[in-house]
């Protein structure tokens, strides 16, 4: 993020274009409630009535997957209006003539049937943004998880260059992260292309540095980027990856295609899961590592918006438990590279002595309830709420780059089988995977499996469903169980599914399709159909049955004593197959 999240209660305006913070973020959300408040006008764009939607002084439900269509109009809307800043972008950016070349065929009109969106009403919200003393521009997943996810962050970047709503208080961009720590995870080099703070692995001189520090031949450095998780999969079946270590993360339950994954990743040589509970792909692991929770340890988080924060142990841990950094810590030694930490102080003072953009950033700082935002160089450095202040940007020359693309259609369209676009979200009451929601009573409570598959009422109809019943949704990969919430809200020939749920996995459906550049998965477009059930006694039982043997195998493992590997196990492929 450029800005802070506290600053969005003094925009001017407030752009929301494919996140849902009410849900997803209900602090945040609680903060756009006091800009709108404060009188802040607000424009959302999703095709699902958000909360937001519902304080919004333009909404518009645009078509699922149009992002760069719609986009590529806005921008045509404040340039043809001439409400384009054209001494910010003399000054501060490359590239506006090819740039315009792109947007200057996508008017609001010739892009209509693509976006849904009525052209005046573009051109009204085009203006409120454009002309607002202040305006903030955030997304989430509506835009993320698309194929053309890098491309229209591109787009987005641009729109807030050449209105000048970048560099200057209250107003950028707000692209939000999603656990509390995965901002934390990136900059601390758990990404394929990185060490810890953004500083390449392809870049000799920084392979050199990190050699040194750690003592060992700069040979030893990986000189290329690594795979990204969603490569894992395939690369494991062409024999390129024997072993997986994966670590807080269940892509049995949240990776596109799941069932396909799991074969996948049945065939390894050697996989090793560290969680804090048992998941899915925790039952196919040979190893699993005992982790302990936020509430057992000492850290830093990094919020969204650059802000690390110190968090420490509130219990001691339990049995067998140890924390990530020791159990990373132990292996290491015991692989022949001894790793001796007394205090997770003295890794964080480690990575700062590494990491220029960092460096500030001192327990001391951070100590109470204190914090520093990134980038923070010096110790006497203040940290950086508002990035690019005065349109200096981190390029080079200083200057933004404007990028435009033309719009491309998702990749699996609906079509007469699977006449149902499938879009996945989250829900407020379970968290991600839902290991960590799922055994808490009062949650189970708000929201219980099989979770709810969203369907408009026309759609509803057509299929005899009505409102509350267990359907089936299928599509070419698999199907799950849901339970059918017939929903005004969301546009026609579209359902939507939380990715919270076991036996109602909307991951057995979802399509593996990645964008070409990040390889993250198109989660929100795929093709499905959903049809009812006529027995409604027998499918509650056969939920049930499916729900209490899961949690029953996930218990037993969780409390086996000597497990056997599990390439000795039989493969648990009768449960995945969720309905007949
Ligand atoms: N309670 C709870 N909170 C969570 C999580 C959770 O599991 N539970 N998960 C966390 C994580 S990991 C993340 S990443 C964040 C994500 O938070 P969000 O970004 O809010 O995530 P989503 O709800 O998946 O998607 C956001 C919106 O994108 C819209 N959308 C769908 N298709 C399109 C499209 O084609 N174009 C546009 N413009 N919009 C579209 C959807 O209708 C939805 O309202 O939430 C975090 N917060
Ligand atoms: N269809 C569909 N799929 C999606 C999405 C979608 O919108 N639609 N969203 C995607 C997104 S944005 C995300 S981020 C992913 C999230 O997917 P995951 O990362 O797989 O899910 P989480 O529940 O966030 O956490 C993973 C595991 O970390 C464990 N854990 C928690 N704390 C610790 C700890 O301190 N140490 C260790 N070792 N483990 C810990 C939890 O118990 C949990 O099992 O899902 C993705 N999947
Ligand atoms: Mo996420």
């Amino acid at each position: 993020m450029s800005v802070s999240i506290p600053s969005l209660e003094d925009a001017k305006c407030i752009f929301l274009f494919g996140y849902n913070p009410s849900a997803s973020h209900p602090i945040v959300s609680r903060r756009i409630v006091r800009a709108k408040e404060k009188g802040a006008k607000i424009i959302v764009a999703d095709p699902r009535v958000i909360e937001t939607a519902r304080i919004a002084d333009i909404y518009m439900q645009i078509n699922n997957g149009c992002n760069i269509a719609f986009l590529n109009a806005f921008a045509n809307a404040i340039v043809t209006e001439n409400l384009h800043d054209k001494e910010f972008i003399a000054e501060h950016t490359n590239g506006f003539d090819e740039w315009w070349e792109t947007i200057k065929d996508y008017t609001p009109e010739s892009v209509q049937h693509i976006t849904g969106i009525d052209p005046e009403t573009m051109r009204e919200a085009a203006r409120m943004y454009a002309t607002a003393e202040s305006a903030v521009l955030g997304w989430g997943m509506g835009v993320a998880q698309q194929k053309q996810n890098v491309l229209t962050v591109h787009t987005l970047a641009a729109i807030a260059c050449i209105t000048h709503q970048i560099g200057k208080p209250n107003a950028g961009l707000a692209p939000v992260r999603g656990q509390n720590n995965v901002q934390g995870s990136c900059d601390m080099g758990m990404l394929p292309n990185f060490f810890p703070g953004y500083q390449k692995v392809t870049d000799p001189a920084m392979r050199e540095k990190f050699a040194k520090a750690w003592g060992v031949p700069v040979e030893k450095l990986s000189d290329h980027e690594g795979y990204k998780l969603t490569d894992v999969g395939h690369n494991a079946e062409e024999g390129k990856v024997h072993a997986f270590y994966n670590f807080g993360e269940d892509p049995l339950q949240t990776e596109p295609d799941a069932q396909d994954l799991k074969r996948q990743l049945q065939g390894l040589d050697l996989l090793i899961c560290q969680d804090i509970f048992m998941t899915q792909t925790c039952m196919i692991a040979d190893v699993i590592f005992p982790g302990t929770s936020w509430g057992e340890h000492d850290g830093v988080f990094s919020a969204s918006d650059r802000t690390f924060q110190r968090f420490t142990a509130a219990v001691p841990p339990k049995g067998e438990c140890k924390h990530d950094w020791q159990i990373f810590s132990e292996l290491s030694t015991r692989m022949g590279y001894p790793m001796h930490y007394e205090d997770t102080q003295e890794i964080w003072d480690e990575m700062r002595s590494l990491c220029p953009t960092f460096y500030g950033a001192t327990y001391e700082k951070m100590a109470g309830v204190g914090h520093a935002q990134w980038p923070i160089p010096t110790i006497e450095h203040p940290g950086t709420p508002i990035m690019y202040l005065g349109g200096k940007f981190t390029t080079p020359d200083n200057r933004a780059n404007l990028m435009a693309h033309d719009w491309e259609p998702p990749t699996e369209l609906p079509d007469e089988e699977y006449p149902l676009i499938l879009c996945t979200v989250r829900e407020v009451g379970h968290y991600s995977c839902r290991s960590m929601t799922g055994n808490c009573r009062a949650l189970s409570l708000l929201a219980e499996e099989p979770g709810e598959i969203h369907i408009h009422p026309d759609d509803a109809k057509a299929r005899g469903i009505y409102d509350g019943e267990l359907v089936r949704a299928f599509s070419r990969r698999g199907e799950a169980m849901s339970r059918a919430v017939v929903d005004e809200r969301i546009n026609k020939g579209t359902v939507y599914m939380t990715y919270q749920w076991w036996i109602g996995k909307c991951n057995n459906l979802t399509l593996h399709a990645v964008d070409p550049r990040s390889h993250t998965p198109e989660d929100k477009f795929s093709a499905c159909q959903v049809e009812a059930i006529e027995d409604q006694v027998w499918a509650e039982q056969h939920m049930q049955e499916l729900y209490t043997q899961l949690k029953n195998d996930l218990a037993d493992l969780a409390s086996a004593q000597d497990v056997e590997p599990t390439s000795q196990r039989q493969p648990q492929e009768t449960r995945e197959s969720v309905i007949v």
